[in-house]
């Protein structure tokens, strides 16, 4: 079935890669990018581009008239570090934008919303360990607070009104083609760039901090896989926990310096050394693995591998 589909924020880090895989799979033509911003010429060259404000209701709307829009995937937000800098601009972006695109479904002018929550829901008082799909949540930052009460929202507007909205609890994304933005769990992608760039990173998490982490073509393969699922197999409406891999600074570090064994880390905590703590160490996906059969592909070393061969070749 042809179905047409927009991204919001389709020139960050998830959404460019979303982009590419999504005309990949169902034809350039009927999936629109759009950002605030600009983005890489062969995003905005490779399909239809538009600038666009998701917290502006009527500007989205005029799109998913305009391109027949039926699915809508919300990638536009502000990250951790960033929305402790600026909380009301935060809680704005993040919360307008979503309301924007679940009551288009509500009006039944979109027909499903992919919509992105985090491990920043968990919060100082959750299990840190294998941590359960619903536990203690307890989110101590303005990033996480935001996607708590959006998945709480995802799931009334499914309950309450019938809207077709999904979900994944991302973990910290590693890739190559786009840097992250403003979250705590960066320093696992500019680690790669320093290594190859200058042979020393100087991180600002310790070196014992572990992390829920996954490769951004794992990520990727999730996103879609969740999307193209029958709606009778998901029992989670609200958000799933997605587990890959986790890892510290430390294990990265030595991951790397398997390829460049010069390579040194040094460990300068800030205060996204606090989100991080407030964070778990590893996640129980299970329902997510039995709900629409996800199963990762990529470690820690695969990961390395992949990035500082794409890395070297930029
Ligand atoms: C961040 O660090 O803020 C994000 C996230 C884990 O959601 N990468």
């Amino acid at each position: 079935m042809q179905k047409s589909i927009l991204i919001l924020g389709a020139c960050g880090q998830i959404g460019t890669e979303l982009t590419i895989e999504l005309r990949n799979k169902f034809g350039s033509d009927n999936i629109v990018a759009s950002d605030i911003r600009e983005g890489s010429e062969s995003l905005m060259q490779s399909g239809p581009f538009e600038l666009l404000d998701a917290t502006n209701y009527e500007a989205i709307e005029d799109v998913v008239m305009h391109y027949e829009i039926d699915e809508v995937y919300l990638m536009a937000a502000m990250l951790s570090a960033t929305a402790e800098k600026f909380p009301m601009r935060a809680w704005n972006l993040n919360m307008n934008s979503l309301f924007n695109v679940l009551n288009l479904a509500k009006e039944k002018k979109i027909s499903k919303v992919f919509w992105p929550s985090s491990i920043a829901v968990f919060g100082p008082n959750t299990p840190k360990e294998n941590t359960g799909q619903s536990t203690i949540m307890e989110p101590s930052t303005v990033y996480g607070i935001s996607k708590q009460a959006g998945e709480r929202w995802c799931e009334y507007y499914f309950k309450k009104f019938d809207v077709d909205v999904r979900s994944v609890r991302y973990p910290g994304l590693i890739s190559w083609k786009t840097m992250p933005g403003g979250g705590t769990t960066d320093y696992a992608v500019e680690i790669y760039h320093q290594a190859l760039e200058k042979g020393l990173y100087e991180c600002f998490l310790s070196e014992e901090t572990k992390l829920p982490m996954m490769y951004m073509e794992d990520a990727i393969k999730a996103t879609i896989n969740l999307m193209e699922s029958p709606a009778e197999n998901l029992t989670i409406r609200s958000s799933y926990n997605l587990g890959s891999m986790s890892f510290s600074p430390k294990e990265i570090t030595q991951s790397i310096q398997k390829h460049i064994p010069n390579f040194k880390a040094t460990y300068v905590p800030d205060f996204r050394q606090q989100i991080a703590d407030s964070w778990p160490s590893s996640v129980d996906d299970s329902d997510a693995r039995k709900d629409w059969n996800w199963k990762p592909n990529f470690d820690l070393n695969s990961t390395t591998a992949e990035m500082l061969d794409n890395l070297k070749g930029i």
